[in-house]
């Protein structure tokens, strides 16, 4: 039996804004680029986000719905030092801890002897060290796996901790509706209401193989998280080969148009998560895959010490003309150098 925490701050960005200028407090804010420079919404707080506000919207988009937003430029040095502030806190009571992004994080407490071991009194020691060090506040989940974890943290946000225990995962997914399941967007969550599934226990109903020919390799993933089975270790790797995000698509996808959006998303995804890795190492190559519906897959890589975006969609203009075929995902990722291996001084010959 595991006992995993999942830690992700409330409004994050906005959240450090308006903790460093009063003028904020109680007003509609949003972190983002100007609306003047077709810019986007970071984040937004939840005065913003009751008039529809959230991120990834285009900051015109959000001033028409909420003519009083704020929208403050982003300030990304102030908040990685936060991170590394909360990430400290986080190895206070494991070392496993496994950052998603720069708010948030899955902790292994499995074997921790703090607060007696008790995981939910590690998520409230942890949220309220949290609170006196850098005056925000997290959210955090507990429970016995990682997708569940992740689940309870959203489930009483902002400020509030939700445990799932052993022996009572059943239940809570039982009543879970399938669109809470990480992964599953709107176009399967449609599909699956068209075949009346609409909770985890009506999509425990489906056979594997059904779920496999309409979903392919998600239709497993739904299969094993519906049962409460995610056997997903927290890693915390500090040498890393490298990091990709990727997307399986629930329809093939095929005009230029919609490939490269797809792959403006997961670029936005893959920095982000680049930086959460906050790794010392530099970027050694970037690289596109796609998975063609024939369920071949292919690969383009280019050397480059950057997230170049336009490096990007000439890898997968290349691979498009490659193989002009739908696809059914794909995927961006970055190399980083094999680490140098240690030279012993007795193997060389070295000179005085
Ligand atoms: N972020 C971003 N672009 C996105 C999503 C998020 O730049 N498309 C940034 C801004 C957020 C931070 O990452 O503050 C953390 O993302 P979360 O999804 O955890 O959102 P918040 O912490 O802002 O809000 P919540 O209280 O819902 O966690
Ligand atoms: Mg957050």
């Amino acid at each position: 039996m595991r006992k995993i925490i999942h830690v992700d701050m409330d409004c994050f960005y906005v959240a450090i804004e308006q903790r460093d200028d009063p003028h904020l407090s109680n007003l509609p804010v949003a972190v983002g680029g100007s609306s003047e420079r077709r810019g986007v919404i970071a984040t937004a707080n939840y005065e913003a986000r009751k008039y529809g506000v959230h991120s990834a919207m285009p900051s015109g988009y959000a001033l028409q719905l909420c003519p009083g937003l704020i929208i403050v430029k982003p300030k990304m040095q102030k908040y990685k030092d936060e991170s590394k502030v909360i990430r400290r806190i986080f190895h206070d009571y494991t070392d496993l801890v496994e950052p998603l992004s720069l708010d948030e994080a899955y902790l292994d407490t499995t074997q921790s002897t703090q607060c007696y071991g008790s995981a939910t009194w590690i998520a409230q020691a942890i949220c309220k060290d949290i609170l006196s060090k850098t005056g925000l506040t997290a959210s955090a989940g507990v429970s016995t796996s990682k997708f569940l974890a992740k689940i309870c943290s959203d489930w009483n946000k902002p400020n509030g901790i939700k445990v799932i225990g052993p022996g009572d995962e059943i239940d809570f997914i039982d009543k879970l509706p399938v669109k809470k399941l990480h992964g599953v967007g709107k176009v399967m969550t449609s599909k699956l209401e068209s075949m009346d599934v609409f909770t985890c226990k009506e999509l425990r109903k489906l056979e594997l193989a059904k779920l496999v020919k309409q979903f392919g390799k998600q239709g497993k993933y739904l299969y094993d998280l519906c049962r409460g089975v995610d056997e997903r270790k927290v890693s915390s790797d500090s040498v890393r080969k490298s990091i990709s995000v990727e997307n399986t698509f629930s329809n093939d996808i095929d005009s230029w148009q919609q490939c490269e959006s797809a792959l403006f998303e997961l670029v936005s995804d893959l920095s982000r998560r680049i930086e959460a890795a906050d790794s010392e190492q530099k970027i050694h190559k970037v690289y596109v895959k796609v998975k063609l519906a024939n369920f071949t897959q292919h690969t383009a890589e280019s050397i480059s010490t950057g997230l170049d975006l336009k490096l990007l969609v000439a890898l997968l203009k290349k691979l498009r003309e490659q193989y002009p075929s739908p696809l059914r995902l794909l995927g961006v990722g970055v190399r980083f150098p094999e680490p140098r291996k240690m030279v012993y001084a007795k193997q060389m010959d070295i000179p005085f």
